[in-house]
């Protein structure tokens, strides 16, 4: 057994009793720092320097006597102190769990921990500060929702995927992803750093808020597969048992929409542009949204642009503002066709570079 301090690696001999003799310790750029410690009735103050804003969690662990005991000896306090040295709060290890806090930085500021035991208890110690945020895809999110109505929002790549790295410090951490997809998600849940009797469960709903998948397998991993469905929403709940905090990786691995069942049925960007351009050249008019998706509904089930023209054409708007386009002369119809494009000028954009094409209203078919 070691009686010496250890900041990250590097015997310090024994960190000092207050704040005014801490022994310093520099953060690394995600602000954490771990240290190994022993105490033999007196305190062990640490000082340390943030590199950055963010919320640290400063964690207590491994006291000797505590895991897996049911008499709370030895009993240490863990306390924090602003840059001013004045006395923020304390936290008391007993049974399974040992102590921790977390404080809101902001860079460069200094703030102090003490380890003090009750009644001159002896122990070994680790003391860990670590960045306490949640961050979905690389992006600093805080701390993600503790329900299923606040679950952070999480976006899937182009492969079905995104990474999370997380931290808990006994509250839940709720992650909604939309799948695009039919087929099997993977999550993952990886690098948690448990004591002995510390225990995830690890939770998967559907798109109504009803759990479908519990994981609760000890160990520092644990993966969750489930089918899911195209579009619907799903949401991970990572949920720690009682008040241990520990950091975590989470990864989601889902279906991608060319996996899917149906990819006949869905019809590219250039497509709903050609009927929205229908609109412009058949009813001299933007597209409203609902007829819109009835036409690129209409196209995707495999009715021809050309026939969707010719359904335009037919239709009693255009037949009331320019009349019955199966009676109307060739020249009739191009005065009308010109009319069209010359008054809309997106439409006459993209028509313009053809208009000596126009010699027929059968053009207005071939076109598309
Ligand atoms: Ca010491
Ligand atoms: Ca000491
Ligand atoms: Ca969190
Ligand atoms: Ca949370």
């Amino acid at each position: 057994m070691t009686t010496h301090d250890y900041v990250n690696g590097v015997n310090i001999g024994d960190a000092g009793e207050s704040v005014s003799s801490a022994e310093p310790v520099t953060l690394d750029s995600n602000n954490e720092a771990t240290i190994t410690g022993h105490i033999a009735g007196d305190n062990d103050t640490y000082r340390f320097t943030s590199q950055r804003s963010g919320t640290v969690s400063i964690e207590l662990t491994d006291l000797e006597g505590l895991v897996g005991s049911s008499i709370p000896l030895p009993s240490v306090y863990l306390r924090s102190y602003d840059s001013n040295g004045d006395y923020l709060e304390k936290e008391l290890g007993i049974f399974s769990y040992g102590p921790y806090l977390t404080y809101n930085l902001n860079a460069g500021e200094t703030f102090f921990v003490k380890v003090d035991p009750v009644d001159f208890a002896s122990t070994n110690y680790n003391l860990s500060i670590r960045d306490a945020d949640d961050y979905v895809n690389g992006v600093n999110i805080g701390d993600a929702g503790d329900g299923i109505s606040s679950a952070e929002l999480v976006t899937l790549d182009s492969n079905g995927e995104a990474s999370v790295t997380g931290h808990t410090i006994g509250d839940d951490d709720y992650y909604r992803f939309t799948s695009s997809g039919d087929g099997t998600v993977t999550i993952d849940l990886s690098e948690l750093n448990l004591t002995a009797s510390g225990e995830f469960y690890f939770r998967l709903y559907d798109s109504n808020g009803i759990e479908v998948v519990e994981s609760t397998s000890r160990g520092e991993s644990k993966t969750i597969t489930y089918s899911v469905n195209a579009d619907e929403t799903y949401t991970v709940r990572v949920d720690p048992q009682g008040n241990i905090a520990s950091s975590y990786n989470l990864s989601i691995a889902a279906p991608t929409r060319s996996g899917g069942s149906n990819p006949g049925n869905e019809i590219g960007q250039s497509e709903a542009t050609n009927i929205a351009l229908l609109y412009g050249a058949g009813l001299g008019r933007v597209p409203d949204v609902g007829g819109l998706n009835f036409w690129i509904d209409q196209h995707a089930n495999g009715m021809s642009l050309g026939i969707i023209a010719g359904a335009f054409l037919d239709s009693s708007e255009f037949t009331n503002r320019y009349g019955d386009d199966d009676i109307m002369t060739s020249q009739r119809f191009l005065t009308v066709m010109y009319d069209i494009f010359w008054a809309d000028s997106p439409t006459r954009r993209v028509f313009l570079g053809g208009k000596r094409r126009w010699r027929s209203k059968g053009f207005l078919e071939k076109r598309f």
